[in-house]
């Protein structure tokens, strides 16, 4: 993807607790974030690319652990969440205002909404129930 319209495609690529920008043409790592500390996990899922915030520059959205993590693709500045175990995160422009919203499910079943400037969460009134259990006939 080309994540900062330069024209050039970028390798962008999560693994462990880093994220890697690589060099279409010698596969060379131009960047590398800090250490997002997430142990000995990999990340999960998709990272996303979208503009989240009032600025025009995208931002790439990689879901960590449980964290959401929110680059900025120019300054490399990263915002985090905390304390929600989430499990699932895509980016969708809910309330049609042209900046993306980072929607993101969660372990125990909420759906999020989440300001991708202020990381304020609105809930959505639904909670998915988990069927662990086996159904007996
Ligand atoms: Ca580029
Ligand atoms: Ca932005
Ligand atoms: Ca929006």
């Amino acid at each position: 993807m080309d994540t900062d319209n330069d024209g050039e495609l970028d390798y962008v690529v999560a693994g462990h607790s880093h994220l890697y920008y690589i060099d279409p043409i010698d596969y060379s790592v131009t960047w590398t974030s800090p250490d997002m500390d997430l142990g000995s996990w990999f990340y999960k899922g998709t990272l996303n690319v979208g503009n989240t915030d009032a600025d025009h520059n995208k931002e790439i959205v990689w879901l960590g652990v449980f964290d959401i993590f929110i680059f900025d693709v120019f300054t490399k500045v990263y915002k985090q969440t905390e304390d929600i175990r989430f499990s699932s995160v895509c980016l969708y422009d809910y309330d049609q205002d042209g900046i993306s919203e980072i929607i993101a499910g969660t372990y125990d079943g909420k759906l999020a909404i989440l300001d991708g400037h202020t990381l304020e969460i609105t809930w959505l009134p639904v909670t998915l129930t988990k069927n662990t259990e086996r159904r007996r006939f």
